[in-house]
């Protein structure tokens, strides 16, 4: 659910050949053996062979196994890693550390049986020779996959880490309409921060409790949603449409009044611009209602009915009517989501409790 928070530990190839002659060595004869010298070191090569070739394919199949698989991301993931790095670069590392692994067995196999057979020390001497060449040349190919794999993990480590399982409200709405108010009002835990990629900004993301539970996140997006989107280059543009993949409901919150410093007019184009792009449920946030004119409430709420959108008069300075909101949330558009997800909650913990 989350993407970043189980990335494997990746070497350089020079870090995998240290480490991989490092264990070669250090790998002792069990105990002291009345087996004659010949025997000890075939016994003693056989087992190093064993040990380092199967460390070297867990080491490989871990990377490639617990690296994301980019199909079986969620979409708001799956839309980012497709900006920051280049998917099929990704897919070919990937792939060619899960044909070493198959490798690694056959050159294994091909030493233990020289060494198997061999008649004195020399060919067990030349048997480890070669194995550890192969092995040495091996990894150095697979120096610019090893190269590749790490610089995603980096880059994927900067994802911000938001559980895309969790019913989601996306506040959009010019700046100062009152949207950090809002939140403020709705979360009743400190809000976390995420630094969002490609933009200077961060989203702020807060907790709602429902049943007991935090299990609704609200999420506030400062420097994202509150300008017209046609003014974004084509990344940053990107980068924030990958935001309606993880919004169950767009809260968009309007300012009736001047005193936010912008016209009704913008206001609505933003809405318009989120609405025609994010898809998802709208619901209108008519706030400051404690300083609106009767006037002023009213040319927003025309303008909204015009435009055929649910609305809710609130005031986040003081936070009222923003529970109410929620609630209709909760019992409307995010309804679906939030069972199942607390039903997946409520089978984890039961699953744990059980000690599974
Ligand atoms: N009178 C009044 N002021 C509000 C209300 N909501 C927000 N404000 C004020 O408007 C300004 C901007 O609010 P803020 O939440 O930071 O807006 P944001 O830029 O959309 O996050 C602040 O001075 C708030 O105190 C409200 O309901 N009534
Ligand atoms: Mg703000």
């Amino acid at each position: 659910m989350y993407l970043n928070s189980t990335l494997p530990y990746i070497p350089t190839a020079e870090e995998a050949i240290r480490q991989f002659t490092a264990r070669y060595r250090s790998i002792e004869a069990k105990s002291p053996s009345p087996l004659p010298s010949l025997e000890r070191l075939r016994r003693l090569e056989v087992a190093r062979v064993r040990g380092t070739s199967s460390w070297l394919i867990n080491l490989f199949r871990g990377i490639a196994y617990n690296m994301p698989f980019i199909n079986d991301l969620h979409p708001f993931y799956r839309e980012l890693v497709g900006l920051m790095i280049n998917v099929d670069e990704y897919r070919h590392a990937v792939g060619k550390l899960v044909n070493s692994s198959v490798a690694i067995g056959s050159i294994s196999r091909d030493a233990l049986r020289v060494i198997r057979a061999a008649g004195d020390r020399d060919e067990i001497v030349k048997a480890r020779r070669m194995f550890i060449s192969r092995i040495i040349d091996l990894i150095n190919d697979l120096g610019p996959e090893l190269r590749t794999l790490k610089e995603t993990s980096i880059k994927l480590s900067k994802i911000p880490s938001i559980n895309v399982e969790k019913p989601t409200v996306v506040v959009a709405g010019m700046p100062n309409t009152g949207k950090s108010s809002f939140v403020a009002c709705v979360s009743t835990k400190k809000p976390e921060v995420a630094d969002y990629p490609f933009t200077t900004r961060q989203l702020i993301i807060g907790h709602v409790k429902v049943y007991g539970m935090y299990a609704v996140q609200v999420i506030d997006t400062p420097g994202l949603l509150d300008r017209p989107l046609s003014e974004r280059n084509k990344i940053e543009l990107q980068a924030i449409l990958a935001l309606r993949h993880l919004s169950d409901v767009v809260v968009f919150m309007l300012d009736p009044t001047l005193h936010g410093g912008c016209e009704l007019k913008p206001q609505l184009n933003l809405l318009m611009e989120v609405k025609q792009s994010f898809k998802a449920n709208i619901i209108v946030a008519i706030n400051k209602v404690d300083i609106a004119t009767g006037d002023e409430v009213k040319r927003t709420v025309d303008a909204v009915n015009s435009l055929n959108l649910p609305y809710r008069l609130i005031s986040a300075l003081r936070c009222e009517g923003t529970g109410e909101l929620v609630n209709e949330l909760v019992n409307g558009p995010l309804r679906g989501k939030l069972e199942s997800y607390l039903r997946a909650t409520h089978e984890r913990a039961v699953r744990s409790g059980l000690g599974e």
